[in-house]
């Protein structure tokens, strides 16, 4: 009888500190979710129909997709090249909401387009999309810098 209440006694304990321990773990979780609503907070400063997030990391995104697809363009890899082509165009799309000048997004769009339709037409010659790379690049830091003059 004694050692099954010293048993009970320990898993009691047992379960009060699992307990304590899981609470302090649950306080920890909850810490990122308020920083990130102080951003959106931010964020819905400049503009309350954007969406909230930040869209320097889609910048990065862009410009990782665009040197995957001249990669892959030179290395003859049609394939790859079309599906990296698909996620530029994807990434604009959810960069061009964050963006307040409506010549700068067509342009961006368009030569995003372009790139698409010239790796889709199986152009992969890097030539024929060397021109509309240079392009997308210079749009980009023109996207880069619009998007530095708001708060995000
Ligand atoms: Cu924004």
């Amino acid at each position: 009888m004694k050692k099954s209440k010293v048993l009970f006694a320990m898993l009691a304990i047992i379960a009060v500190i699992s307990l304590v321990a899981g609470c302090g773990s649950s306080e920890k979780t909850t810490q990122p979710t308020t920083a990130s609503q102080e951003q959106a907070a931010g964020h819905e400063g400049h503009s309350a129909a954007m969406p909230k997030e930040d869209p320097m990391p889609m910048m990065k995104d862009l410009d990782k997709s665009l040197q995957d697809v001249v990669k892959q363009a030179k290395a003859g890899q049609t394939m790859d090249a079309q599906k990296s082509a698909a996620q530029l165009v994807s990434t604009v799309e959810k960069i061009v909401p964050h963006m307040m000048d409506a010549n700068l997004k067509d342009s961006l769009r368009k030569a995003a387009g372009d790139i698409k339709n010239t790796v889709n037409a199986g152009k992969m010659d890097p030539s024929a999309i060397e021109g509309k790379v240079k392009t997308m690049q210079e749009i980009m830091k023109s996207t880069t810098s619009h998007l530095q003059t708001m708060q995000h």
